[in-house]
């Protein structure tokens, strides 16, 4: 007869003993990353310390609150850990206050409007169609809901945002918050205009750089800290790290943020992944990681090159004809492409990236014309220069080739570029 396993036994085995069916699916998971193109421009490739500190026992432990001030006593390793992220963090972005414990980008703007906001009040935001982000503003979120808000965009003409309509909007709404920042925009923005806009119109800026922190960090994008009252962002994006939010603040506004973070926002922070997000900013503030970015930059630019070159065949321009950052953006409209079809298309040939609405886009909801093509996972996974290039002539043959009849090629090819570039080596087959 088979016996029950024990309390102590069932609480010391491993995934793999313990749960069979789930433990395939992460392998799965794990071959399908493996296996595939990474182009979603808001993933990256997590270090193996990331993962361990975010695996870790610290998982077990409440601390609401922060370090010295907590609800809970034995709290002083976690006061430690949580004290290390925060000077790591402040030291990285060269900032006045750091809070740590946003559980997520989302998150962190929710508790940044908290904490400079009454209810009610105005704010300005970035509408997602034209780049920005739905909690700055849009209506199904805490945002649209709670405050008064409203979305500025970009021009038709050229796409870029439009610093004349931030200016004649602020001036007309008055807003409490203006927010710059996007989730789909190759372009620098001018923190300098946002700043003397905001000081115009008496609001605060905070400028959501969830998507560009690793390359603010490394030195490859314009800095906005000096000009922010305060600045968003996740870890795990470009910053290439833990799963999870941040917010950098002028130190006058310490305390308000950090009341609008806890009890405002959320309820115990994470401890396990606040310390993920210090090795996060050890590892960014390091030399590897410096280059690394230059090369995403470099990669994005590269596969906006290849597939700008072969528009004459494809009819997809690259939007502004090219990026300053890790992501680009394509316009599948001259084409006749719909976005979700076009990426289902190229997912057979093991690529995955963004499909989405863009700025003025003539698709008739849900639909789309938008492919979003991002370089942080790849880069990290050790592709160059080269390799990018190569990349950019594949997603032309794919955005040429409607009938899908070259799928299998592509496979091919994808399976090639990535052969030389393992992933999460350390876990085995
Ligand atoms: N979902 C994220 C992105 O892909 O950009 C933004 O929250």
């Amino acid at each position: 007869m088979e016996l029950e396993p024990t309390e102590a036994e069932l609480l010391g085995t491993s995934l793999a003993e313990l749960d069979p069916e789930l433990s395939a699916l992460v392998a799965g998971e794990l071959a399908r990353q493996r296996g595939t193109l990474d182009l979603v421009a808001s993933e990256s490739v997590p270090p193996r310390a990331v993962l361990e500190a975010q695996g870790s026992i610290l998982t077990a432990k409440y601390a609401d609150g922060y370090p010295g001030r907590r609800d809970y006593d034995t709290c002083g390793w976690v006061d430690e850990i949580e004290s290390l992220a925060i000077e790591r963090a402040k030291s990285l972005f060269c900032a006045e206050h750091a809070n740590v414990q946003p559980y997520s980008g989302s998150n962190a703007n929710m508790s940044v409007l908290h904490a400079l906001c009454e209810p009610g009040d105005p704010v300005l935001g970035w509408d997602f169609e034209h780049g920005g982000h739905p909690t700055h503003y849009y209506s199904g979120t805490f945002a649209g809901r709670f405050y008064r808000a409203s979305a500025y965009g970009v021009r038709r003409e050229d796409r870029l945002v439009d610093m004349d309509q931030v200016a004649e909007m602020a001036e007309r709404i008055r807003p409490r918050v203006i927010f710059a920042g996007w989730s789909c925009y190759p372009r620098f923005l001018d923190f300098r205009r946002f700043r003397e806009i905001c000081d115009e119109v008496g609001a605060y800026l905070v400028v959501d750089m969830a998507h560009f922190a690793g390359l603010v960090a490394a030195g490859v994008h314009p800095d906005p800290v000096p000009y922010a009252d305060a600045c968003t962002m996740t870890v795990h994006k470009t910053l290439g790290g833990a799963r999870g939010g941040a917010i950098l603040a002028r130190e006058e506004l310490a305390e308000r943020i950090d009341d609008g973070v806890y009890p405002g926002e959320q309820g115990c922070p994470l401890p396990h992944v606040i310390a993920a997000k210090a090795v996060t900013f050890k590892l960014a503030a390091t030399q590897a990681y410096r280059s690394r970015m230059a090369r995403v930059v470099e990669g994005a630019q590269a596969m906006a090159a290849a597939i700008a070159e072969r528009e004459p065949e494809t009819s997809c321009p690259v939007v502004t004809g090219g990026t300053d950052v890790h992501q680009l953006l394509v316009d599948l409209s001259p084409a006749g492409l719909e976005a979700n079809a076009t990426m289902a298309r190229l997912n057979e040939a093991g690529v995955s990236a963004n499909a989405m609405r863009i700025a003025y886009d003539p698709a008739e909801p849900p639909g789309g014309s938008g492919l979003r093509l991002g370089a942080t996972a790849l880069a990290t996974r050790g592709f160059a220069r080269a390799e990018f290039t190569a990349v950019g002539h594949l997603l032309a043959d794919g955005l040429a080739d409607h009938s899908g009849s070259r799928t299998a090629e592509l496979a091919r090819r994808v399976d090639e570029l990535l052969s030389s570039f393992p992933l999460f080596g350390f876990l085995g087959s």
